[in-house]
C-alpha cells in the first residue's frame, strides 16, 4: 500500500475557481497526483489559459465555464460535467471574493454579493455533487475556509460570515451525507500570495504584520496548501470527515 493511498490515479476532480490563485494551485496539485481535473470559473478567457497551461504540463483536464453562485447554472454546469467529461470523484469549493471596507459604509448589494459568492455557491455546488456521489457511495468534498473561518479583522464582516458559514456548512454536509460514504472536509488557509490578496501585499504595513502574527514568519506559497488537499481527496484520509485542517502557519494558534 505505502504511498499508493494518496494516489488520486482514476479520479475526476472539479476544483471552482480554479483560473488563478489557491484553486489554480490545488487542479495543479490533485493532478500531479494523477487527478483528471475539470476546472471551473466565470471567465472564459482566463479559464482557457488556465486549462492551456495544465494541458501543456501534460495533464488530464477540462474546463467547464459557469457561474457556481447561480443555482441553476450550478446544476446545469454538475450534470454537463457528469454526463459528458465523467463522475465527480472530488468536489473542491474554492470559488470566493472579498471586498474590504467599513461594516456601517457597506451597501447590501455588497453583503449579498460576497454571502452568495463565497457561501451560497458552495451549497449549490455540494448538493449538485452531492446527488451523484450518493448513488456512487463515495466522494470527497473539500470546502476551501479561511482563517476568517475562526479570526475576525477590521473591513471584512461579509467575508468572515461566510468563511465562518463555510466551516459549519461542512460540518453539516459531514453529518448528512457520512452514512452515504461521502467525506466532507475543510482547508482553512491563512495569508497567501493570491491575486485577492494583492493591495493586502502591496501594503508592507500589513505584510509586515502578517508575517509577525504568523509563528512560521512569513506569507504562505499557494503551492503549500497541496499536501492538505490530495490528502484530504484521497483514501489516506478515508476515516476524516468534518474537519478543518489549518494551514495557515500556525496564525490560529496563537493571540
Ligand atoms: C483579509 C484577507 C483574508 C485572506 C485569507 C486569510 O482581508 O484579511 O482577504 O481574508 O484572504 O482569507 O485566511
Amino acid at each position: 500500500m505505502g504511498l499508493d493511498r494518496f494516489s488520486l490515479k482514476g479520479r475526476y476532480a472539479l476544483v471552482t475557481g480554479s483560473s488563478q490563485g489557491i484553486g489554480h494551485a490545488l487542479a495543479k496539485g490533485l493532478a500531479e497526483a494523477g487527478a483528471t481535473i475539470v476546472l471551473n470559473g466565470r471567465d472564459e478567457v482566463k479559464l482557457e489559459k488556465a486549462l492551456e497551461s495544465l494541458r501543456t504540463a501534460g495533464h488530464a483536464a477540462h474546463a467547464r465555464a459557469f457561474d457556481v453562485s447561480d443555482s441553476k447554472a450550478a446544476t446545469t454546469g454538475v450534470e454537463a460535467i457528469e454526463h459528458e467529461i465523467g463522475p465527480i470523484d472530488i468536489l473542491i469549493n474554492n470559488a470566493g471574493m472579498t471586498r474590504r471596507m467599513p461594516t456601517e459604509d457597506l451597501p447590501d448589494e455588497t453583503w449579498h454579493e460576497i454571502i452568495r459568492t463565497n457561501l451560497d455557491s458552495v451549497f449549490y455546488m455540494s448538493r449538485a455533487v452531492g446527488r451523484h456521489m450518493i448513488g456512487r457511495k463515495r466522494g470527497s468534498i473539500i470546502n476551501i475556509c479561511s482563517v476568517m473561518s475562526e479570526l475576525g479583522r477590521p473591513t471584512i464582516v461579509p467575508y468572515t460570515a461566510s468563511k465562518g458559514g463555510v466551516k459549519m456548512m461542512t460540518k453539516g454536509l459531514a453529518a448528512d451525507w457520512g452514512k452515504h460514504g461521502i467525506r466532507v472536509n475543510g482547508i482553512g488557509p491563512g495569508y497567501f500570495k493570491t491575486p485577492l490578496n494583492e493591495a493586502l501585499i502591496k501594503d508592507e504595513t500589513f505584510s509586515a504584520w502578517v508575517a509577525s502574527r504568523t509563528p512560521l514568519g512569513r506569507w504562505g506559497e499557494v503551492d503549500e496548501l497541496v499536501g492538505a488537499a490530495v490528502f484530504l481527496a484521497s483514501d489516506a484520509a478515508s476515516f476524516v470527515t468534518g474537519h478543518i485542517l489549518y494551514v495557515e502557519g500556525g496564525m490560529t494558534s496563537v493571540v
